[in-house]
C-alpha cells in the first residue's frame, strides 16, 4: 500500500539522516556515543525538517505582503522543542520506529534535552502558547525577546529548604538556534541630550549615548500542528561593539579591554527570578530597553525591505506588549520616528499610538513596574525627555476633558510624585497603545473598575478582554498520549485544531464502558508519575489514591499553605480518632519562589515538615501523603497535569489575574476546587457547577471585610480545628520542636493575613470534605473528569490568539475547516 511504503520512507531517511548527523554533526560512532549525542544527532535531523518549511514560509509571507504580528516578551517558557516539532511535523511514531531499529529508545534520549528556562512561569509560558497558535493560525508573527544565557535558576531541595542553583541550559550548546548575525543592531545606554542644528538649520535633540553595546539575533523556528508555517522566535545577545579596545590593548591594558566586553555581556546573562514583584533595579531596565530597541531597529529594517514609507509602520505591523516589560518601545519609536527618521511629533505619534497593544497580568500593585526618575535619567535621557512630553500633551487634554480635577490629573500622570519621583510604566503603555487588555474576563473587569479606572473613563473603547488560553498540541496530545488516542478513538481528531470538537465527548459521560476505560487510562498515567515520585523523591505513592495537586509558582496570594493547613487538620484527625478512614490522597506540590521572597521560601519548608510528619506517621495509615517535585519546569509540568484528579486553584479572589495551570489541569480531566478567581470562573461556567468544587469569598467580600478591619485571629479562635493546626506550627509539635521555625509565618496569619487565609479555612475544609465523598463515588467522579474535558474547548489559545487577530491586531487568520 502506498501509505505504509511513505511510512517506510520516512523512517528510513529519518535513521539515515540521524547517523549522518552523529557522523559529521557530533563526531561520534553510534556504538561510542552518550544519549546526550543522540539526542543533539536527532535535535540536528529534525530542524533540518523544520528549517525546510521555514523557508517556503517567508516566501509566502512576503508575496502575501500582510500585517505581520510583533510578539514582545521579556519572557518566552517554551519547554522541550524535540518532541514537539516531532508532533506537529507528524513524525513521532516514524522516528520511534526508526530509533528502534537502531536499538535506541526515543524517549531516553528526548528526556536528555535541556529545557530552555527562559521564563518565570504564567506570563512566559503564555507566550509560548501563543507562539505555538500563531504558527498553527498561519499568522505571520516574530516573538521578540531575550536571550539569556542563565534561564530561571534550577531549584535543589536542601533539608525541606530552597537553595538556587544557575541553569546551564547552554553549556552544550543548543541546536535549536540559528545566530542571525546580519541582523546585528546598537544599543545605546546613558551620555547627554543635546541640542544641534542639522543641515537644513533646524534645531534639534541629539542623543549621545556613553555607552553602546551589540544586540546579535538567535533565531528559533517555532512549527505550526500539521502545517507548513515556521514563524520566527528572534531572541536577542548582548555583546561588546569591539570584542577589544585595543587603544587599551597597545597601552598594555590588556585586562582593562576585556572588562568592556564583560560588562557588555552581562545585560543579557541572566533572568530576573520574581514573578509578579518586579525589583527595580538598572539592569533590568537595561535589559528591557536593550531588547525592544533591537527589536524595533529589525521591525524597521524588514519594513525598508519591504519597500514600505514608515508612516505606513502601523499598517505592516502590530506590535504587542506582554505586560509593561517593553513599553519603553513606546518612547523608543517615537524616538527612532523623530530623531533618526525626521518625523515631526504629530506624525510620529500618530504611527505609534496605533502601533502598540498593551496586556496587562496583574493586579497586585506591587507589581506594576515603576522606575526611579533619577535612574532613569541617567540610562535614558532622551527617552525621559520624550515621557515628560507624551505627558505634558496628554494631561492638557485630560485636564480639558475633565475639568482641572487635579487629584485624578496626579492619578494618570506618566510620572509618579509619591515618595521618590518615578516613571509609571503601566500609564505609559495604556497612553501609548491603541488597545488595553486583561487576561480573564474578572481581570479586566476589575482593571477597569479600579486599578486603571481614570484610563478607562477616558478610553473605554480601548479596553478588552482577552481570556488566557493554552496550547493543546503540548498539553493535551504531546503530555498526555494516552487519554489523546482515547480521545482520537471515541471523536476523531478534528479537536486538535477545533478544542470545542472536544464536546462530542459529552454523550459518553453516561457509558459505564467509556468511563472504565477512561479510568483505566488515567490510572496508568499516574503510575507513571508515581515511579517519577519513587525515583526522585524516594516516597512511595499509591495511585489507586486521589492525586491532588497544586503546582505553580510559591506565592501568599496563591496560598500554597491554606493547602497546608488543610493538610495538618486532616492529619490532627486521624490523631485524635484512631481508626478513623478517609479517602486516600495524594497531596503533590511543585514550585519555584523568588530567591528574596522569604515568606515564600518558608512555604516551600512548611511544605517539607507537613510531609515530614505525615508520610512518616504509621497512624496515618498511608491514607496522605505529602510531595514535593523539586524544580518544578515546563517538563515536570507535563508529568503531573495528565496525573492529577484535583487541580488547587485556591488563590485569594481577585488577586490571580487568570492562571493558566488551571486550563491545562481541566483539558486532561482534572476536577477543580477553586475560589471565584481569574479563569477559575470561566471554567466553572464551561464545566458546569456541578462539576466545579466552589469555596471561599468572592472578590467583593473579601474588599468588604479588608475595609470592616478584618480580624484573623476571630477566625482562629471560633474554629477549634484551625486553632489546633496553628498551635502546632507555634509550639513545635510538626517542626521537631523548634519553635521558632514557623513563628513567623503564624505571627503573619493571626495578626495581619493580607490574603485571608483564615477567613476562607472553613469553607475550604468543608468543600474538601465533599471532594473526597465525590471521589469515593467512581461513576460520579468519572463524569465530572470527562466532563471538565469535554468542556475545556474554550481555553485552547488558539481561541484566545483568533480574538487578539479579530480585535486588537487586524490581521487575517487561517481557516483550516
Ligand atoms: C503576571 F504580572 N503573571 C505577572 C507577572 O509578572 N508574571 C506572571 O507570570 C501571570 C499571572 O499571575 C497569571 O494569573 C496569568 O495567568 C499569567 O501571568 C498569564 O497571563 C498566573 O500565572
Amino acid at each position: 500500500m502506498p501509505v505504509e511504503k511513505q511510512a517506510g520512507e520516512a523512517q528510513t531517511s529519518i535513521r539515515a539522516a540521524f547517523l549522518n548527523h552523529l557522523t559529521h554533526t557530533i563526531g561520534r560512532t553510534l556504538e561510542n556515543s552518550t544519549p546526550l549525542e543522540q539526542y543533539r544527532a536527532l535535535a540536528h535531523t529534525v530542524r533540518d525538517l523544520v528549517m525546510e518549511h521555514w523557508i517556503t514560509t517567508v516566501n509566502s509571507y512576503r508575496d502575501r505582503d500582510l500585517r505581520i504580528v510583533s510578539y514582545l516578551s521579556a519572557e518566552f517558557l517554551l519547554g522541550p522543542h524535540l518532541p514537539n516539532n516531532l508532533q506537529n511535523l507528524g513524525l513521532t511514531q516514524d522516528c520511534t520506529a526508526a530509533l528502534s531499529t537502531l536499538g535506541l529508545n526515543f524517549s531516553e534520549i528526548a528526556v536528555q534535552e535541556p529545557e530552555p528556562g527562559l521564563g518565570n512561569g504564567g506570563l512566559g509560558r503564555l507566550a509560548a502558547c501563543f507562539m505555538d497558535s500563531l504558527a498553527t493560525l498561519q499568522v505571520p508573527a516574530i516573538g521578540y525577546g531575550i536571550r539569556y544565557e542563565f534561564g530561571m535558576f534550577r531549584q535543589e531541595i536542601r533539608d525541606g529548604w530552597q537553595v538556587e542553583r544557575t541553569d546551564k541550559w547552554l553549556q552544550f550548546g543548543n541546536p535549536w538556534e540559528i545566530p542571525a548575525s546580519d541582523a546585528c543592531f546598537s544599543v545605546g545606554y546613558g551620555g547627554t541630550v543635546e541640542m544641534v542644528t542639522d543641515e537644513s538649520g533646524r534645531l534639534r535633540p541629539l542623543w549621545k549615548p556613553g555607552q553602546c553595546v551589540r544586540g546579535v539575533p538567535y533565531d528559533t523556528p517555532i512549527s505550526g500542528y500539521q502545517t507548513n508555517t515556521v514563524n520566527r522566535l528572534r531572541l536577542w545577545k548582548a555583546e561588546a561593539i569591539e570584542s577589544f579596545d585595543f587603544q587599551a590593548f597597545d597601552t598594555g591594558d590588556y585586562m582593562g579591554a576585556v572588562r568592556e566586553k564583560l560588562v557588555s555581556e552581562t545585560i543579557t546573562k541572566v533572568l530576573y527570578p520574581s514573578d509578579d514583584t518586579p525589583e527595580g533595579k538598572r539592569l533590568r531596565l537595561q535589559q528591557q530597553y536593550f531588547f525592544v530597541a533591537c527589536s524595533l531597529q529589525d521591525m524597521i529594517r524588514i519594513h525598508g525591505v519591504r519597500q514600505r514609507p514608515l508612516n505606513e509602520f502601523h499598517l505592516k505591523w502590530s506590535v504587542q506588549l506582554n505586560d509593561t516589560h517593553p513599553s519603553i518601545g513606546i518612547a523608543e519609536l517615537m524616538r527612532l520616528l523623530m530623531d533618526v527618521h525626521d518625523f515631526g511629533w504629530d506624525e510620529a505619534w500618530e504611527v505609534t499610538h496605533k502601533t502598540f497593544g498593551y496586556t496587562n497580568h496583574t493586579l497586585l500593585p506591587e507589581a506594576l513596574e515603576r522606575w526611579s526618575l533619577p535612574l532613569f535619567a541617567e540610562l535614558l535621557p532622551r527617552h525621559l525627555q520624550i515621557i515628560f512630553e507624551i505627558n505634558r500633551r496628554f494631561l492638557d487634554d485630560m485636564r480639558q476633558r475633565f475639568l482641572n480635577d487635579d487629584e485624578k490629573m496626579r492619578r494618570m500622570s506618566l510620572i509618579g510624585e509619591e515618595g521618590e519621583r518615578s516613571v509609571r510604566m503601566a500609564n505609559l503603555a495604556v497612553v501609548g497603545s491603541k488597545a488595553v487588555n486583561g487576561v480573564a474576563e474578572l481581570h479586566t473587569e476589575l482593571l477597569e473598575e479600579e486599578t486603571l479606572h481614570d484610563f478607562y473613563e477616558a478610553f473605554p473603547k480601548r479596553f478588552s478582554n482577552k481570556t488566557n488560553g493554552v496550547t493543546p498540541r503540548r498539553w493535551l496530545m504531546l503530555c498526555n498520549p494516552a487519554l489523546a488516542g482515547l480521545i482520537n478513538e471515541s471523536i476523531g481528531t478534528k479537536w486538535h485544531t477545533e478544542l470545542d470538537e472536544l464536546r462530542g465527548l459529552e454523550k459518553f459521560a453516561g457509558d459505564q464502558g467509556f468511563l472504565d476505560r477512561w479510568e483505566k487510562t488515567q490510572h496508568a498515567t499516574k503510575a507513571e508519575l508515581a515511579k517519577y515520585i519513587q525515583s526522585t523523591t524516594g516516597i512511595a505513592v499509591d495511585p489507586a489514591s486521589m492525586f491532588d495537586a497544586q503546582v505553580k509558582r510559591i506565592h501568599e496570594y496563591k496560598r500554597q499553605h491554606l493547602n497546608a493547613l488543610h493538610i495538618l487538620s486532616l492529619y490532627c484527625q486521624i490523631k485524635a480518632q484512631s481508626g478513623l478512614t478517609m479517602t486516600p490522597r495524594t497531596f503533590i506540590f511543585g514550585g519555584k519562589a523568588a530567591p528574596s521572597y522569604k515568606m515564600a521560601k518558608l512555604i516551600i519548608k512548611l511544605i517539607h515538615s507537613v510531609a515530614d510528619v505525615v508520610n512518616n506517621d504509621p497512624d496515618v495509615r498511608g491514607q496522605l501523603k505529602v510531595v514535593f517535585l523539586a524544580d518544578y519546569s515546563v517538563s515536570l509540568g507535563q508529568r503531573v497535569y495528565p496525573a492529577a484528579d484535583l487541580a488547587e486553584q485556591i488563590s485569594t479572589a481577585g488577586k490571580e489575574a487568570s492562571g493558566t495551570g488551571c486550563m491545562k489541569f481541566q483539558m486532561n480531566g482534572a476536577v477543580t476546587i477553586g475560589t471565584l478567581d481569574g479563569a477559575n470562573i470561566e471554567i466553572r461556567k464551561e464545566a458546569g457547577e456541578e462539576n466545579f468544587f466552589l469555596f471561599g469569598l468572592t472578590a467583593p467580600q473579601i474588599g468588604d471585610l479588608q475595609r470592616g478591619g478584618y480580624r484573623p485571629r476571630d477566625f482562629y479562635e471560633r474554629n477549634p480545628l484551625l486553632r489546633e493546626v496553628i498551635d502546632g506550627l507555634q509550639n513545635g509539635r510538626f517542626s521537631n520542636g523548634d519553635r521558632a521555625l514557623f513563628a513567623p509565618l503564624v505571627s503573619d496569619l493571626l495578626d495581619r493575613d493580607s490574603y485571608m487565609l483564615l477567613a476562607d479555612f472553613d469553607s475550604y475544609s468543608t468543600v474538601q470534605e465533599e471532594v473526597g465523598r465525590a471521589y469515593g463515588d467512581s461513576p460520579r467522579w468519572g463524569r465530572m473528569s470527562v466532563l471538565n474535558t469535554a468542556r475545556s474547548g474554550k481555553f485552547s489559545s488558539d481561541r484566545t490568539i483568533r480574538e487578539y487577530c479579530r480585535d486588537i491586531w487586524d490581521v487575517p487568520v487561517m481557516s483550516r475547516t
